[in-house]
């Protein structure tokens, strides 16, 4: 029987993933989830939003630990007040969490793009109280010894941007290597504190959100220039159908795909529709896992012209 005062404390906080576009946060969120909480593709800028995913963990005291992992978009120079936005996003995670993960590829250099990132990372902390902890992503796409340089590289760059750096972790999200002892490295640096969200939740993202985003992670693959940039998705209904027989019930749902011009609405629609339909099956799926029943996915498409730079029609999509 434990008495008062000697059961182990309790842990929580907040520990965002920031990086350059495409270096492997959202694949990292998700891996520690242990769950697919955002949309991953090979295009830069993929994520929008800052989505929560919540870890709960063991500590090595026996206690319990909430680690609530913000993923942010990557950050880069901004050609539209869009890129603007998401940089924005960026800052404010960096101020409010307890720990901030400095993301770095172990298949492509240390670049400027990272020296201005760690330099705002270092302007940005307050030392006594955000710990900064570097982590190496993507290290089955690095060859030979790909990440033990890259960890010399992280730590000149640190040195040079003076950074403080806690630990360094070469992770894949892919493998789930590494990814245990990062979720471990970060939940040592938590705070004491009480719980945060209620046990059967794992992400903050609303039904109507994340369904938006499986279309947008659909739309994204196989289109090229600045198509993926102009994608804006917008979830209008949920509909249960009535009068289905209990046992085949299904759930009608329909959901605006934007994009800026009308050159662009022809290639997401594709020959006889083509393109669309492969986009509307590959997201059903995920959505009817996400909601656990049947859909019938209705997808349009319209343009929102220049909507990335409309401070107006950004608003509308919930920038
Ligand atoms: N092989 C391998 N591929 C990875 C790994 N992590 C990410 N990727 C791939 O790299 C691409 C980018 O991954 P994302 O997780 O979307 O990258 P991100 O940093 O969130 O990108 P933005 O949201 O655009 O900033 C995708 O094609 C992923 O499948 C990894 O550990 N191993
Ligand atoms: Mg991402």
């Amino acid at each position: 029987m434990s008495g008062e005062g000697t059961a182990p404390a309790y842990r929580s906080g907040f520990a965002c993933l920031v990086g350059r576009p495409n270096v492997g946060k959202s694949t990292l969120l998700n891996a520690l989830v242990g769950e697919k909480v955002a949309i991953t593709s090979d295009k830069p800028q993929t994520t929008r939003r800052s989505i929560r995913g919540v870890v709960r963990r063991e500590t090595p005291q026996g206690g319990q630990a909430e680690l609530v992992m913000v993923d942010t978009p990557g950050v880069h120079r901004p050609k539209t007040l869009l890129g603007e936005r998401l940089n924005d996003l960026v800052r404010d995670s960096i101020a409010e969490v307890d720990v901030v993960t400095l993301c770095l590829p172990a298949d492509a250099q240390v670049g400027p793009g990272d020296r201005r990132l760690a330099a705002q990372v270092a302007e940005q902390v307050n030392r006594g109280r955000t710990k900064v902890v570097v982590a190496i992503t993507r290290t089955d796409l690095g060859r030979g010894d790909d990440t033990p340089q890259r960890l010399l590289q992280a730590q000149q760059l640190a040195t040079n941007v003076g950074l403080e750096v806690a630990d360094f972790v070469p992770t894949s999200g892919e493998t789930n290597d590494g990814i245990d002892t990062l979720a471990d490295v970060l939940v040592s640096h938590l705070p004491a504190g009480p719980p945060l969200f209620p046990l059967e939740q794992v992400h903050d993202v609303p039904i109507e959100v994340l369904i938006a985003e499986l279309v947008r992670e659909a739309a994204l693959d196989g289109v090229r220039d600045e198509l993926p940039h102009s994608l804006a998705v917008v979830t209008e209904e949920i509909v249960p159908r009535e009068e289905r027989p209990e046992s085949r019930p299904l759930t009608d749902v329909r959901v605006l795909v934007y994009v800026e011009r009308d050159s662009q609405k022809a290639i997401v629609i594709g020959k006889k529709g083509e393109r669309l339909k492969y986009v509307g099956t590959r997201a059903r799926r995920g959505i009817e896992g996400a909601l656990g029943v049947p859909v019938h996915l209705d997808l349009r498409v319209k343009v929102a012209k220049d909507w990335q730079r409309d401070p107006k029609q950004l608003r509308r999509l919930g920038f």
